[in-house]
């Protein structure tokens, strides 16, 4: 298994999308855990072009062909992880986005396709997401979690508000409100009164079960 998930990581920090599309067949195909495939071998291969681009080996297109060659493994997996969330015992409904001012959607997406292929409905706002529509669409579709990423120390405070906007709506139901993303951690979550933060997507999926099963 560590060799597949090697070969999964290598496709998407190689940016060869057909690759990707292929092995995430392969993975299909030989009934692996889908949930660590994406984690440990496409996600392992995107976190390591962003660590080459940080370091200055990656230039913008590649960075962007290798998010294309995780993005298409997904959509490969995709009908796939709907069927494993049919037969999977229905855990409860989330609502997830990146906050406003921030675009950065592939760890998101990550934690989205995680929860989606872990058995929750999920409801993915994309990025940019207003502290109103966070707010709106949590109370509409009755969430059970808040989901926020966010990328850039200048957007971690839209969590803040978030929570603070959804504090001040009168309602019976509140979801609860879990944070990430690279700049946030377990204190910034607890200084801004969020339910949880997770570093990861696993990590993600065991605290919304921790969280809901409270
Ligand atoms: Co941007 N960017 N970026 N970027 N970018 C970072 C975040 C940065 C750390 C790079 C750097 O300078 N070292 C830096 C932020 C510095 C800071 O504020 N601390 C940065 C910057 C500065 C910027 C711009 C401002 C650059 C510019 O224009 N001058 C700009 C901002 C645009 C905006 O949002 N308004 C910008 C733009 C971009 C691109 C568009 C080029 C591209 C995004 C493409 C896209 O998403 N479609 C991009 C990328 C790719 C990165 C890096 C290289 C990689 C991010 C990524 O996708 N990682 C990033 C550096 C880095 O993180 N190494 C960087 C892979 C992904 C799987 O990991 O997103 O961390 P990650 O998600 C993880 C966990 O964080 C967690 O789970 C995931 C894995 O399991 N997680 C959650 C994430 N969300 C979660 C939510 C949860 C729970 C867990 O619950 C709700």
């Amino acid at each position: 298994m560590d060799d597949f998930l090697t070969r999964c990581s290598k496709a998407v920090n190689g940016y060869d999308t057909a690759l990707a599309e292929e092995l995430a067949q392969e993975a299909l195909d030989r009934g692996f855990e889908l949930a660590e495939v994406i984690e440990e071998g496409f996600g392992r291969g995107l976190a390591r072009a962003g660590k080459l681009w940080e370091e200055g080996e990656y230039f913008l297109p590649e960075l962007m062909m290798a998010s294309e060659a995780m993005k298409a493994a997904m959509t490969r997996l995709a009908p796939a992880m709907e069927k494993s969330k049919l037969k999977a015992k229905r855990l409860g409904k989330v609502v997830i986005g990146t906050v406003e001012g921030d675009i950065h959607d592939i760890g998101k997406s990550l934690v989205a396709a995680i929860l989606t292929a872990g058995g929750f409905d999920v409801v993915d706002l994309g990025t940019d997401v207003p502290v109103s529509q966070f707010v709106d669409t949590a109370l509409r579709e009755k969430a059970d979690l808040l989901c926020m990423s966010a990328l850039l120390t200048t957007t971690m405070p839209a969590q803040r508000r978030t929570i603070e906007a959804l504090r001040k709506v009168e309602s019976n139901s509140f979801p609860k409100t879990l944070v990430g993303g690279a700049p946030t951690n377990e204190s910034w979550a607890a200084e801004i009164g969020a339910d949880g933060y997770a570093p990861d997507a696993m990590s993600a999926l065991e605290l919304a079960k921790r969280l809901l099963a409270a």
